[in-house]
């Protein structure tokens, strides 16, 4: 299995194309609209099968290439069957299994950021969208957020995994690129010896400004920014 990890630099997103070398059947996770051609030509360029478009969650940040790359490219669309996206192609929900080439991805529900939010487990990396980021977590205060999922989210589900899973995130904002679930257990400051009241309290509390792209990103990704 081949990961590439890319950045959109605006919003801090990482994207994942993940490959399986002997079929040459491919995934991609989080696209952002704006790098749909260089996905393509990266595609293009291994000869690689575009299968599925893995989105973490409707995001608030930037508008995905989901629905641009479905065109373009025949693979699904997929986001958590909380979603109110009408236009993805499959909805999936937390235990299914989705499989490329030789490779599972496992889907784990992880709602907290939205109610909608999954996070990927494919081998021994877990794509974690906005629920659990290097040292922080994806905030809990739009999109019916809450604060008490998340936490349940992170420390009964993320937190349960093999401790040496890698943690791939949904965003850095400090150049951080992987971790894994044991260094995420000793070291993230919103988890690390706090409790669920806390971490509400927490929460609750940060009042960061809205993301500047949230009035249109919202609405385009429900139409899977297309
Ligand atoms: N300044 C950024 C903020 C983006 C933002 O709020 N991102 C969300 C994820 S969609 C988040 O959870 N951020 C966590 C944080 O900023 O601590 C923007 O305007 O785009
Ligand atoms: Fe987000």
């Amino acid at each position: 299995m081949l990961v590439k990890q890319l950045k959109d630099n605006e919003s801090s997103t990482y994207t994942y194309l993940i490959e399986d070398e002997p079929t040459k059947e491919a995934v991609i996770i989080d696209p952002v609209k704006e790098h749909v051609e260089e996905y393509i030509q990266f595609l293009d360029s291994l000869n690689l099968k575009l299968k599925y478009i893995l989105d973490t969650h409707v995001h608030a940040d930037h508008i995905t290439g989901s629905g641009i790359l479905r065109e373009k490219t025949g693979a699904e669309s997929v986001l958590g069957e909380q979603t109110k996206a009408a236009c993805v192609s499959r909805k999936v929900k937390d235990g299914e299994v989705l499989s490329f080439g030789s490779i599972d991805i496992k889907v784990i529900s992880t709602p907290g950021h939205t109610p909608c939010h999954v996070a990927y487990l494919i081998e021994d990396r877990v794509f974690t969208g906005d629920a659990l980021f290097i040292n922080g977590c994806g905030r809990t205060d739009f999109q019916g957020g809450s604060a008490e999922q998340l936490w349940n989210s992170v420390t009964g589900k993320l937190f349960q995994l093999d401790p040496d899973t890698l943690v791939c995130p949904g965003h850095d904002y400090k150049m951080k690129r992987v971790s894994t679930i044991q260094q995420e257990k000793d070291l993230n400051p919103r988890f690390k010896n706090q409790t669920k009241e806390g971490f509400i309290e927490l929460m609750n509390n940060l009042n960061l400004p809205d993301p500047k792209k949230i009035h249109e990103a919202v609405p385009a990704n429900e139409a899977c920014g297309v």
